[in-house]
C-alpha cells in the first residue's frame, strides 16, 4: 500500500491488486474506492487487457514535485513488461494547493512487434464506490445526476438527473460524425451517460460530486461514461469509466506514449464556482496565458442573414452601412462568413459572387476602422471540390477506402483531410497564411475542424486522432501567427484550447426558436444538434464557465431584425444570456433591414460586458434556467439574473433570490430590465410595484437588475443605455443634497436612466442643460437623456 496525502484528499494505491482509493477524511460522502486501471491493446489484431494479471511492479516512493500547476507529491508504479512487451507507467500526483488528483499512464513497446492501443482506462469504479454516485434514498434515480460536456463546439452540454435520458440525435449519418467523438458511447436510456474531455456525476440532495477528464487532449481524446447498476450490496449507483481512446494508433518496438494528465476532483456542485480548480488546470495545461490576450468584440457576421448567398455587394452595402452606424453602433470585428468559396477544400477560388476576390474587402473592412474577419473550414472538402481530383491522398478514407464521411453539409455528404499526410496540413497551412498575409484577415472564424479528427485509417498509422487534430490545430496557429485571433469552431474543445482565443461554445442560432429543417419542425423538436435559436442557449449557459480562462466564450450571433420568425422575448432571451456570458457579440442581420427600436437593443450590447456569469442549477435540470453575474462600479455592487423559460407557456414568476444564491434578508431594489419597472424587495417579499410581477413569457426571460437598498443615500438603478445596468457610469458622486454622475459610451446614447433618491428633486441638468424628470412611487425617479459618449448629470435634491 501507497499513501499520499494534501490538505483535501487521500489517496491510498494497492499496486498488486491494481486499485487505487481517494477519500476526503471531512467529508465522509466524498470517495472514489477501489477504483481500477485498465489497458486494452490489440496484439497482432488479439484484444487484451491488463493489468488484470500484472502483479509484477516497481514502486518509486512518492516524492515532492514542482508542476505547472505548483508543487505536489508524486508517486509511480512501474509495471514491468507484460506477454507481448507492453510495458506501463503509471503516475500520480496530488497537488498541495488544489484539489485535484492528476494520474497519466505511459506505455512502452519492449517487445518485437508494434501494438495497437485500444484505450487505456485510468479509472474504473463499481457502481456505489463513488460516493457521491451511490443514492440510498427511495429517490435516488432522481438523486444521481451526470454533467455531460460534449465533443466539440455544437455537441449539446447538459446535466441529468438520472431518471432523464442523455439527449442524443435521431440524424444518425447525418450529424454523428460532426457531433459525437468515435470513442465516445452516445447513450440514449435514462440511467447511461457519456461525456467528452471532463464531465461530473454527483448527487443532486448531497450536493456533491466529481468532476473527472483531462487536462489536454494532445494525445489522446478522453472520454467519461457513467451507467446506473446495481452494486455488489443491492445498492444503485453509478458505474463510472474514464479513458483515453488510443484509436488502435500502432505503438511501434521501442516507442512510448504516455496519456495527457487525466484529473479527478471532489465538486460541491453550489460552490460560486464548482469547477474553478480543474477548469484552471486545464487552462495552465495549455498555456492560455500566453495567448495574445482574450477579446470582448462586438462585431458582425454575415452567416445569419444571407447564408450561403452571400456576396461581395452585400458585404460592401453592410460594411457602408456599419460605417454609417459607427457613432451609434460601434462594431470592432467585421466577419465575412462561408458562402464565398467555390466549394469547401477550394479556398483559391471564389464564386461569381465575390468577382474582386477576398483582399479587397479585408482593405475596406480595415479602412473603416473594423478587424477583418474570415470564415474557413480549413479540414473539411466538399465531394465536388477540385482539391479532391488533384490531391486524392489527401482525404482520409476508411479501411475499405472509401473517403471517410464527414458529416452532411452544403447539401451532401462531405469529405476530411487525413492532417497525417504532409501534403494535406501543408495546404491547410497555405490556406490559413494567404487569408492573413496576402488577403489581410486579421480574424479567422476557422470551422468544421472536428473533420480533422474522425475516425479512419491513417497515412501516419502511429497518431491517435487526438494527436492528428492538435498537430493540424497547431499548424493553423502557426500559420496565422500570434497576433491573428483565432475563433474555433464546430471542433473538440480539448483540441483547441490555448490555441485559439476565441470558442464557439454552441450549436449555431437560427430564424426559428426550435429545429426546422424545409419548413417542417414536428419531427425534429427533440434535436439538439440542429441550428435553433433555443440549441444555442443551451451551451451558452451550460459552458459559461468556461469563459474568460480557456478562451472567450463565442455564444454565436444576436439576430435582431424583425423579420425572423423569433419573437421579441426570444430575442431579449438571446440577447441577455450573449450578453451576461460572451465575449463576442456578433449581429448577423444586415444592417439596412434594423429599425431605430431594434437598432436600439442592439446598441444597448455594446461595449461587451464580456465577464464570466455563473449559472446557479447547472447540475439540476437539462435546461437550467438562473444565471447571475456580479458586477461593481462607480455606482456600488449589483447583480444581473437570467430567469430563463424553456417552455412553450408563460411561467408565473416568483422571483426568489436564494435560488440565486442572494441572502433573501434585507432590502433590494429590483429593476426588471425588458419591462422597464421597479420593484423593492423586503426579506424576500414584494413591497412596491403593482402586485402583479407578471410572467416569463414562453421562451422568455426574466432579466433583473438587483441593488442592495440603502433607504438613505441615492442609488442608481439602471438604464436602457446598456445591459449592464451600470458599467456605463463612470462616476458616481454623492452630495448632502443630491447626486452628480457620468456617463461615458464610446458611441451615441439615448434611452433613460433610473435613479433611488431620498428626497424630491429640486433640479436636474445634463450636461449643463436643464433634465426633466418623471417621478415614481417610493423615490424612484427616471430621467429621459441623449447624449454623445458623455453625459455629466447633476441632481439636486430639496432641502
Ligand atoms: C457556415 C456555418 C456558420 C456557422 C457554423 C457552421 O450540418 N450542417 O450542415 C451544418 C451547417 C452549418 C453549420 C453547422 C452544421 O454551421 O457553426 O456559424 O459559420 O457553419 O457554413
Amino acid at each position: 500500500m501507497i499513501e499520499l496525502a494534501n490538505r483535501n484528499l487521500n489517496l491510498v494505491i494497492d499496486p498488486q491488486n491494481g486499485f487505487y482509493s481517494l477519500d476526503n477524511p471531512e467529508e465522509p460522502a466524498v470517495f472514489i474506492h477501489q477504483a481500477r486501471l485498465g489497458i486494452e491493446v490489440l496484439a497482432r489484431g488479439r484484444p487484451a487487457r491488463l493489468p488484470a494479471a500484472w502483479p509484477e511492479v516497481d514502486i518509486r516512493p512518492p516524492s515532492g514535485v514542482d508542476t505547472r500547476h505548483g508543487h505536489g507529491q508524486a508517486v509511480s508504479l512501474v509495471y514491468r513488461p507484460w506477454a507481448n512487451g507492453l510495458a506501463a507507467r503509471v503516475d500520480f500526483t496530488l497537488l498541495d494547493g488544489s484539489p485535484l488528483c492528476l494520474l497519466r499512464v505511459t506505455l512502452e513497446n519492449t517487445g518485437p512487434s508494434p501494438l495497437e492501443i485500444h484505450r487505456i482506462l485510468l479509472l474504473e469504479a463499481a457502481a456505489g464506490a463513488t460516493g457521491c454516485g451511490a443514492a440510498g434514498t427511495p429517490d435516488k434515480l432522481q438523486d444521481l445526476g451526470f454533467f455531460a460536456n460534449g465533443w466539440q463546439s455544437w455537441s449539446p452540454t447538459a446535466a441529468y438527473p438520472a431518471s432523464q435520458a442523455q439527449r442524443h440525435t435521431r440524424l444518425k449519418g447525418i450529424v454523428t460524425p460532426m457531433l459525437a467523438n468515435a470513442g465516445t458511447p452516445q447513450p440514449s436510456r435514462a440511467g447511461h451517460y457519456a461525456a467528452d474531455f471532463f464531465g461530473v456525476v454527483g448527487n443532486r440532495r448531497t450536493r456533491n460530486g466529481w468532476c473527472a477528464g483531462f487536462l489536454a487532449q494532445k494525445q489522446h481524446f478522453g472520454t467519461l461514461e457513467a451507467r446506473v447498476e446495481r452494486s455488489a450490496s443491492g445498492e444503485e449507483g453509478f458505474t463510472v469509466r474514464l479513458w483515453a481512446n488510443g484509436d488502435d494508433a500502432l505503438l511501434d518496438p521501442g516507442q512510448a506514449i504516455a496519456t495527457d494528465w487525466a484529473a479527478l476532483a471532489p465538486v460541491h456542485l453550489d460552490d460560486p464556482d464548482p469547477l474553478e480548480s480543474y477548469l484552471n488546470a486545464a487552462a495552465r495545461e495549455n498555456d492560455v496565458a500566453a495567448l495574445a490576450g482574450l477579446p470582448s468584440l462586438a462585431g458582425w457576421s454575415s452567416w445569419y442573414q444571407y447564408f450561403e448567398k452571400v456576396s461581395q455587394d452585400a458585404i460592401r452595402s453592410n460594411l457602408a452601412r456599419a460605417a454609417d452606424l459607427r457613432d451609434t453602433l460601434p462594431l470592432q470585428l467585421f466577419q465575412i462568413d462561408d458562402g464565398f468559396e467555390t466549394h469547401p477544400g477550394d479556398w483559391f477560388s471564389f464564386k461569381p459572387t465575390f468577382p474582386d476576390g477576398l483582399a479587397p474587402l479585408a482593405r475596406e473592412i480595415s479602412a473603416a476602422g473594423m478587424i477583418p474577419g474570415l470564415w474557413l473550414a480549413p479540414f473539411i472538402v466538399h465531394p465536388r471540390a477540385r482539391l479532391i481530383a488533384r490531391h486524392p491522398d489527401f482525404l482520409l478514407y476508411d479501411a475499405a477506402h472509401r473517403p471517410v464521411n464527414a458529416g452532411f453539409g452544403w447539401n451532401t455528404f462531405t469529405r476530411a483531410l487525413d492532417l497525417t499526410h504532409p501534403g494535406a496540413l501543408d495546404y491547410t497551412r497555405q490556406v490559413v497564411q494567404t487569408a492573413v498575409q496576402e488577403w489581410g484577415y486579421r480574424f479567422l472564424k476557422l470551422d468544421f475542424l472536428y473533420a480533422g479528427a474522425l475516425a479512419g485509417r491513417r497515412y501516419d498509422p502511429h497518431l491517435t486522432r487526438a494527436q492528428a487534430l492538435r498537430r493540424g490545430m497547431e499548424t493553423l496557429r502557426a500559420a496565422a501567427g500570434p497576433q491573428t485571433i483565432l475563433l474555433g469552431c464546430g471542433v473538440p474543445l480539448g483540441s483547441a484550447l490555448g490555441l485559439v482565443q476565441a470558442m464557439r461554445i454552441g450549436e449555431d442560432v437560427n430564424v426559428d426558436w426550435a429545429p426546422t429543417y424545409f419548413g417542417a419542425s414536428f419531427p425534429f423538436q427533440a434535436e439538439w444538434a440542429m441550428p435553433a435559436a433555443r440549441n444555442a442557449l443551451l451551451n451558452t449557459l451550460t459552458r459559461s464557465a468556461l469563459h474568460g480562462r480557456w478562451w472567450a466564450n463565442d455564444p454565436d450571433c444576436l439576430l435582431v431584425r424583425k423579420d425572423t420568425h423569433l419573437t421579441l422575448d426570444e430575442v431579449h432571451t438571446l440577447a441577455t444570456a450573449i450578453a451576461l456570458t460572451g465575449g463576442l457579440m456578433l449581429l448577423s442581420d444586415d444592417l439596412a433591414r434594423l429599425d431605430a427600436e431594434r437598432l436600439e437593443l442592439a446598441s444597448a450590447m455594446t461595449p461587451v460586458i464580456g465577464q464570466r456569469a455563473r449559472l446557479l442549477d447547472w447540475f439540476d435540470s437539462p435546461n437550467p434556467s438562473h444565471l447571475r453575474l456580479d458586477l461593481s462600479g462607480p455606482v456600488g455592487a449589483w447583480s444581473l439574473l437570467g430567469l430563463f423559460n424553456w417552455s412553450d407557456s408563460p411561467q408565473p414568476l416568483a422571483l426568489d433570490l436564494r435560488a440565486f444564491d442572494l441572502p433573501a434578508e434585507g432590502s433590494y431594489w429590483v429593476a426588471s430590465v425588458w419591462d422597464q419597472r421597479v420593484y423593492a424587495l423586503e426579506d424576500g417579499k414584494l413591497v412596491l410595484g403593482d402586485g402583479v410581477v407578471g410572467a416569463v413569457p414562453p421562451h422568455g426571460v426574466g432579466y433583473f437588475a438587483v441593488y442592495r437598498r440603502t433607504h438613505q443615500a441615492p442609488q442608481f438603478l439602471g438604464s436602457s443605455l446598456t445591459l449592464s445596468q451600470g458599467l456605463e457610469v463612470s462616476k458616481w458622486q454623492v452630495l448632502s443634497h443630491g447626486v452628480h454622475l457620468a456617463i461615458s459610451l464610446p458611441r451615441h446614447a439615448k434611452g433613460a436612466i433610473v435613479l433611488a433618491l431620498p428626497r424630491p428633486i429640486a433640479r436636474a441638468w445634463l450636461n449643463g442643460q436643464p433634465l426633466i424628470w418623471k417621478g415614481h412611487a417610493a423615490g424612484v425617479y427616471s430621467f429621459d437623456i441623449e447624449f454623445d459618449r458623455q453625459a455629466e448629470i447633476k441632481i439636486e435634491t430639496v432641502a
